[in-house]
């Protein structure tokens, strides 16, 4: 009996689609509502909205630091590695908001390098490489080869709220790594 009243059922359904979209109109309002919340919710998180890291595999041979951001602080794994290719695990614990992974070779300790306006200066010091913004609750990968030396880890992400000024550097998210 069912079986029987289906077939009829999406018969007719499939006509309707053909001449009004009747029936795919129940479809369409859901495509819609994603894309509205998607919208919005990009709009309304501010000024620290980025997208989700990409992690790629770790290439073989490469030493793996990992590395927690949040706000604030950046918490290398490790304190030192060896001379070569590092590859960068980085994870956004946020709670909220985006961060950057910035490697700074210098010889400065990881709270004297330059700073104007609450962001390092990074035409004055040597930035290495550098894993771009990326949103809380995602990690970030990058391979980057380092030669020994002594380097800063930092997030160089300066936010601005009703004249406050935020910065993620200042605010303790710096650290030291040895290469040797
Ligand atoms: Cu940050």
């Amino acid at each position: 009996m069912r079986k029987w009243m289906a077939a009829p059922g999406l018969a007719a359904c499939l006509a309707l689609v053909a001449l009004a979209a009747a029936c795919g109109g129940e479809d369409r309002p859901n495509v819609d509502v994603i894309e509205d919340g998607g919208t919005s919710s990009a709009s309304a998180s501010g000024p620290g909205t980025a997208a989700p890291g990409e992690v790629s595999p770790k290439p073989a041979g490469a030493q793996q630091v990992d590395v927690v951001l949040r706000e604030f602080a950046l918490e290398p794994a490790v304190a030192s590695v060896k001379a070569g290719e590092i590859y960068f695990l980085a994870d956004n614990r946020g709670p909220a908001d985006a961060h950057e992974l910035v490697i700074v070779k210098t010889d400065l300790a990881p709270d004297k390098l330059p700073v104007e306006k609450g962001k390092v200066s990074e035409s004055k010091v040597k930035v290495v490489d550098e894993i771009e913004a990326f949103a809380a609750k995602s990690q970030a990968s990058k391979s980057v080869k380092l030669s020994a030396g002594t380097y800063v880890l930092l997030c160089n992400i300066v936010e601005t709220d009703d004249g406050q000024t935020e910065s993620h550097y200042e605010l303790g998210m710096r650290a030291a790594l040895r290469v040797e």
